[in-house]
């Protein structure tokens, strides 16, 4: 096959009638838990992923049974809002029809797991029923767009909310298909061709992603994006957005080609025309990516190749001007922000810590039960953080004493007050679920920061935060590279360490130690902890520190990810 040919996922798309493929067929096959492997390819861009039960796969090989399939659905919420109406369906799905846990996403998203293929369609009929959806969660269009949940400036945190929103609509698919097979909706018999005005029949070469991030807090972490907007206040006013474009997380392990890419920041866009940007971008992406290698299809490899410059001269061009140059603006953490605040109208909101945003009960912490109580009293509404937290937002002074009441019958009063350490930790999914998982991570972390923890206190810094991230392979989906300290699946019980990622998501980190052991991270970073203890400087966070300790070298974009490139040897570039 030429270089050049497209990928095979390319005439999956193209074939499949504004992504009909068979799936309706493919429902109704009785005979397996499973579809088709073309079909399973368009069912993300509905929202689900065919999964299987990794846990039990070897045993049911040596009973000779089909896998354990079962289907993850991805819930898309622009900027995390959601209702108590909404939050109390959720749960009922997760509880009736999933496997009884409400995964938040490190997009700000609901995520449900062990769905079966005959109640695949009925969850995603009921998502629809309380005004959420699941189009284009997953697949080659833009995703979930995400906005900075932190309603410390309510009212800028309204403008951007419904910017999300808007440019959340704006990219949508436009197929009549997600109707057709979820919603029952008519199939509508027309000569007139169907078109999907922004993507066309073989919609992006690859996933796309926006978010926008209000300064000082870079809590969506927004270099990790496709496409960032960070927002521009001046004299209390949301004037527009610095742009910046090309970030992702995704590497393949043992591919230099693939890398770990901050967004470039590339100019200022005035509020009115952050929409009409968001769809130019996309559609230059759709115009110049890669459509051969998947796994050189995003936007990141696009600039990379072409340059930054010619990447400015085209969008100019599609856009039919020129971008103001950028403003200064300074991030200060990629955190939350735990524990309750009142903002400017007098409204309060409580961000509660949620372990690998997993929303579950256990006899000594009933979540998912204290959750769905809030919620049928809760006259505000819920926001789901980039990291995997849950803000019980806008509750009113009268209603807090009740919500207050039940955080306490249900043991959620403490969920913020754990080491600073564990409250800034993400992990993502990995086993059981996810078919790409090389090690555990959202069930190893927390045990890990159990045995940290006694190295922090040790050495006096439970307080201080230090930003630790677990993927269960190099994809990046809990964003490790822009973590302090991070630990990258590579093997069952193995993990790559990254060290130095900057404290407010602006910088990435670099490859410190390879293949550790799970039982090896602690005697690995201990010595570090404790010299960072000591030796720091006043206010010097813990991945700066690395850097200048001789740890890890500083990074550079791109490709250079890949190359252990020391202090010196960057100042002479
Ligand atoms: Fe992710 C694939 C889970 C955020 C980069 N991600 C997957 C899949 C669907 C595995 C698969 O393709 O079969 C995982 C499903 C696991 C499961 O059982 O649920 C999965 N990703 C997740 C979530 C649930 C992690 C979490 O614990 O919260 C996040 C869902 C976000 C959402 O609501 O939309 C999630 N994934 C991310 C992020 C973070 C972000 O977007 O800020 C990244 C890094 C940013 C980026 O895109 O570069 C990310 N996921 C990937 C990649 C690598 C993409 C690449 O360009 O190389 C893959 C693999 C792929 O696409 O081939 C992937
Ligand atoms: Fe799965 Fe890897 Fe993403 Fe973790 S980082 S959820 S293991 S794809």
């Amino acid at each position: 096959m030429p270089d050049n040919a497209p990928s095979a996922n390319e005439s999956i798309k193209h074939d499949s009638n504004f992504l009909r493929g068979t799936l309706k067929e493919g429902l109704a096959d009785a005979s397996t838990g499973a579809i088709s492997a073309d079909d399973q390819q368009l069912l993300k861009f509905h929202g689900a992923y065919q999964q299987d039960d990794r846990d039990l796969r070897s045993e049911r090989r040596k009973q000779g049974l089909e896998k354990a399939y079962s289907f993850m659905i991805r819930i898309r919420v622009p900027g995390g809002v959601a209702t108590p109406a909404q939050w109390l369906e959720v749960d009922r799905l997760a509880t009736g029809l999933a496997n009884d846990t409400i995964k938040l996403t490190t997009r700000q998203a609901f995520q449900f797991h062990g769905v079966i293929k005959s109640n695949l369609k009925s969850t995603i009929a009921r998502i629809n029923q309380v005004a959420m959806d699941t189009i284009a969660a997953c697949g080659d269009v833009n995703r979930n767009v995400m906005c900075n949940p932190n309603p410390h400036l309510s009212s800028i945190h309204a403008e951007v909310l419904a910017l999300a929103q808007e440019i959340s609509d704006h990219l949508t698919p436009q197929t009549r298909a997600y109707h057709e097979i979820w919603l029952d909706g008519e199939k509508i018999e027309t000569s007139e061709e169907e078109v999907e005005p922004i993507y066309g029949k073989t919609y992006l070469p690859r996933k796309f992603k926006i978010a926008i991030a209000v300064p000082p807090s870079n809590d969506v972490d927004v270099f990790a994006n496709d496409l960032a907007f960070i927002a521009i206040v001046e004299d209390g006013k949301l004037v527009g957005f610095n742009v910046a474009v090309g970030g992702g997380m995704g590497m393949s392990q043992g591919n230099d080609k693939t890398y770990p890419r901050l967004a470039d920041v590339i100019g200022f866009c005035p509020v009115a025309r952050a929409v009409e940007l968001a769809e130019k971008v996309v559609l230059l992406q759709r115009d110049h990516g890669d459509r051969s290698n998947r796994k050189h299809a995003r936007l990141k490899y696009t600039i990379q190749d072409h340059g930054l410059e010619w990447f400015k001269t085209e969008l100019d061009r599609y856009l039919g001007y020129r971008l103001e140059p950028a403003r200064t603006v300074e991030f200060s953490d990629n955190g939350d922000r735990y524990g309750w605040i009142e903002d400017e109208r007098g409204r309060f909101h409580l961000n509660l810590f949620v372990q690998g945003g997993r929303v579950l009960d256990t006899p000594a912490y009933p979540l998912l039960t204290g959750l769905r109580e809030i919620a049928k009293v809760h006259d505000g509404d819920f926001r789901l953080t980039a990291n995997q937290n849950l803000i019980i937002a806008n509750v009113s002074a009268a209603k807090r004493p009740e919500i207050e009441r039940l955080l306490e019958q249900y043991k959620i009063t403490d969920s913020h007050r754990q080491s600073a350490l564990r409250l800034n930790s993400l992990a993502c999914v990995a086993l059981p679920t996810c078919g790409l998982a090389l090690a555990e991570a959202e069930r190893h972390l927390p045990d890990l920061l159990t045995e940290l923890e006694e190295v922090i206190e040790a050495h006096g810094l439970r307080h201080d935060a230090i930003t630790i991230r677990m993927t269960g392979c190099p994809n990046g989906c809990a964003r490790p590279f822009l973590a302090e300290i991070g630990f990258v699946g590579r093997a069952p019980g193995r993990y790559n360490v990254y060290l130095g990622g900057g404290f407010a998501g602006q910088r990435l980190s670099k490859l410190y130690r390879q293949s550790v052991r799970a039982e090896g991270l602690r005697p690995l970073l201990e010595p570090l902890i404790a010299q960072y203890a000591r030796e720091r400087h006043e206010g010097e966070r813990f991945g700066d520190f690395c850097i200048r300790a001789g740890h890890v070298a500083a990074t550079v974009q791109g490709p250079d990810f890949h190359l252990n490139l020391k202090p010196e040897a960057l100042a002479a570039r």
